[in-house]
């Protein structure tokens, strides 16, 4: 490159710095966004929102930054949700099984067995499926900022590896709260109980519950590898999680710093992805040295079984559209 262009490159980049630090649309207070996460410090999630926030500190020349309340600080998914909606929380990060009623174009990226990889699912919500996805959080009081991986989700419980569907008959067990995933553990015959995250753990110790289902860092990082040793690997959903904020939070920020917001947080995706892929090795041999009893699952019948699930809950044009797109990715 020549000295020229180098220099013209530092100019527009100190150009770019400086109009983001002064703010495009005159706000100028210093901003700490409050972020709310279920998962303990350190989980990838919460490890890539400290990015975000490192990177959006130096973008905006210090004025706005994030302080991540982890470990459930500020309650369940559902009522950081809440609380993001009516702007007492600037920021959540949660699955998108918790959205499914309130904005259904997140049902879809849910849906068992849509994805075919980790490599698809990211494809997709890296294109513009995943924009349209996050545009859908709007109308809702919330901005759609970024998806996260959240790797596969299978069954564990207390009583038995689940090698076909008909060892799932009367078991109960604990899902996300969202219809999707009620009628998915019912299709297979076993018995959904919808219960916040928090209350599973004791759950399946008191026997109100035989197990739940989740990936590979969140069987650990719960302890419920402890209380449930059988995990079946049916990956079933690869739905991600998303990064959303308040709209209220959003609008009181100027353009540049919204700029700003919405740069940081795509940036801190390749960041969890690497953690994510490490964690998810991680927890499995750690599980199993720890007891975890794992095994394969041929996936077929209860691929099979989904149908129904599709058919009562995929029936708007607009989600059907957006299933076929998923499909149609290569
Ligand atoms: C985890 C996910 C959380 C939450 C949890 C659950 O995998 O990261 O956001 O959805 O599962 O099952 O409630």
């Amino acid at each position: 490159m020549s000295v020229a262009r180098a220099m013209a490159g530092t100019a527009r980049s100190a150009a770019l710095a400086a109009a983001l630090a002064a703010g495009c649309a005159g706000a100028t207070q210093a901003a700490v966004l409050r972020s709310a996460d279920t998962h303990p410090d350190g989980y990838p999630t919460v490890e890539a929102v400290k990015r975000m926030g490192a990177l959006l500190r130096e973008e905006t020349g210090g004025r706005v930054s994030i302080v991540v309340h982890h470990s459930r600080q500020l309650g369940e998914e559902r009522d950081t949700i809440e609380q993001a909606v009516t702007g007492v929380l600037d920021m959540t990060r949660v699955n998108l099984a918790p959205f499914n009623s309130m904005v259904k174009e997140t049902l879809v990226p849910a849906l068992p067995f849509l994805f075919r990889s980790a490599d698809h699912m990211r494809r997709t919500m890296d294109g513009e499926i995943g924009e349209q996805i996050l545009r859908a959080f709007l109308p809702h009081g919330l901005v759609g900022l970024a998806f996260y991986d959240s790797g596969a989700r299978s069954f564990y419980n207390a009583a038995r590896p689940i090698r076909t569907p008909r060892d799932m008959a009367g078991l109960r067990l604990r899902v996300q709260q969202s219809d999707l995933f009620v009628a998915l553990v019912n299709a297979l015959g076993a018995s959904a109980t919808p219960m916040a995250y928090g209350e599973v753990l004791s759950g399946i110790q008191a026997g109100i519950i035989d197990g739940a289902e989740n990936n590979w860092p969140s069987y650990r990082s719960s302890q419920h590898h402890r209380a449930a040793r059988y995990y079946s690997l049916t990956e079933h959903s690869l739905s991600p999680e998303v990064l959303v904020m308040s709209k209220r939070s959003w609008d009181r920020l100027s353009t540049g710093d919204q700029i700003a917001v919405r740069r940081a947080a795509k940036r801190s995706v390749p960041y969890m992805r690497g953690l994510w892929d490490t964690a998810e090795y991680e927890a499995r041999r750690a599980v199993e040295a720890e007891g975890a009893v794992v095994n394969e699952v041929d996936k077929t019948p209860f691929v099979a079984a989904m149908k129904p699930v599709y058919d009562r809950l995929v029936t708007d044009p607009l989600l059907k559209s957006l299933v076929e797109r998923v499909q149609a990715v290569r």
